[in-house]
């Protein structure tokens, strides 16, 4: 059974993640999340929603912690399923909206922050969570954040790794309309139909040009490899361990910076 819902009216389509209680970024989930958006094609589709089911608690937990790797290997590689998801919207040829209830963590945050869109119930939060789980953020997902919000902000996010409030998140420029849950609905299918109602060839060449002008950053291949150097010592630090252990055991972690 498929971990999402689709349905398409009138070339708005959506996708409901469906995936238990907390939308957990499984590889399965990704793959059934990317599968739908490839289905989604213009011009029968103009924007795609993604959303969680209507009520939801938690919007996606985001990385599977259980999926990630204890064994000496790098946890967030290029082919890594949350890193393959955030590219499939990020290439998406017609606008992706996220529309946001519940609490959203980590990986989530990324797919959400990488839609073209935000709307967001006005009791939603948001985590950035690796240093919560001792995880080595990779370069392009600190990009993304970088790309839609203030420094100072992101780096409060990142450091405290504690839930930040959608109007927080509005009054940061990082959402677009946060709105009571019951106004969700009807605010994003207004955006969705305004959208549907300008040029799609317009929409998608403007879309390309903020991807490509967002991620062009001059980086040295030595500033790479020296990042990249850092990073091993991260995901193969006892920190690392200890981080997704002390997830497991439903227990605060004691990392000791080593
Ligand atoms: C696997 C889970 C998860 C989960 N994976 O329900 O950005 S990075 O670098 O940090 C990246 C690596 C990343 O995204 O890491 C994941 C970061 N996510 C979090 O820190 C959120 C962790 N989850 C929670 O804080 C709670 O589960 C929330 C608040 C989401 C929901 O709390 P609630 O009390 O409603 P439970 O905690 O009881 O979770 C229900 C089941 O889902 C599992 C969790 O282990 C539990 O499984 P069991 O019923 O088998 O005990 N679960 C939750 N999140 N990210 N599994």
């Amino acid at each position: 059974m498929s971990l999402v819902l689709t349905e398409v009216h009138d070339a708005i389509a959506t996708i409901t993640l469906n995936h238990g209680k907390v939308n957990a970024l499984s590889s399965a989930l990704i793959d059934d999340i990317t599968d739908a958006l490839a289905g989604m094609q213009p011009p029968e589709v103009r924007v795609v929603i993604i959303r969680a089911a209507p009520g939801a608690k938690v919007f996606s937990a985001g990385h599977d912690v259980r999926e990630l790797p204890t064994n000496g290997r790098d946890p967030l590689t290029y082919n890594d399923p949350l890193r393959k998801v955030i590219r499939a919207i990020e290439t998406h040829p017609v606008p992706v909206m996220a529309m946001v209830e519940g609490s959203v963590w980590g990986g989530g945050c990324e797919l959400v922050l990488s839609c073209d869109l935000i709307t967001a119930a006005d009791d939603s939060t948001f985590a950035l969570t690796p240093a919560k789980l001792g995880v080595p953020y990779n370069l392009t997902g600190a990009l993304n954040f970088m790309k839609v919000a203030d420094m100072h902000f992101i780096k409060e996010m990142l450091f405290t790794a504690q839930p930040v409030t959608a109007l927080r998140m509005a009054a940061c420029g990082v959402i677009n309309h946060v709105v009571p849950r019951e106004l969700l609905e009807p605010m994003t299918m207004k955006l969705a139909k305004e959208i549907c109602a300008t040029s799609p060839l317009v929409q998608r060449i403007l879309k390309e040009e903020l991807r490509v002008l967002g991620n062009a950053r001059p980086m040295s291949p030595e500033g790479y490899e020296r990042i990249q150097s850092l990073r091993r010592e991260v995901y193969d630090s006892d920190d690392y361990q200890e981080g997704i252990k002390a997830f497991l055991e439903k227990r605060p972690p004691a990392f000791e910076g080593k």
